[in-house]
């Protein structure tokens, strides 16, 4: 399955992390793409809801200094 989840990640403040949001999503096992929307603050990854659970997103980020949410 193609799942999206958009996700709000708090702490992206300079443009660097970009690229450290999209190392720390794109590697995981199911996770497909990574798109991240420096200027609101998220993130919309395509990947496998049973591989990659949104929670495992979630981890992925804190581990990498983010915290994040499901966005509205
Ligand atoms: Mo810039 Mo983002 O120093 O964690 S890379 S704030």
């Amino acid at each position: 399955p193609h799942d999206e989840t958009l996700l709000k990640v708090d702490g992206m403040t300079c443009r660097s992390c970009i690229r450290h949001v999209n190392d720390a999503l794109r590697d995981l096992d199911g996770v497909q793409d990574v798109n991240v929307w420096f200027d609101r603050g998220q993130v919309l990854v395509k990947h496998d809801a049973a591989t990659a659970k949104v929670s495992a997103l979630i981890d992925a980020l804190r581990d990498a200094g983010y915290d994040s949410a499901p966005a509205a």
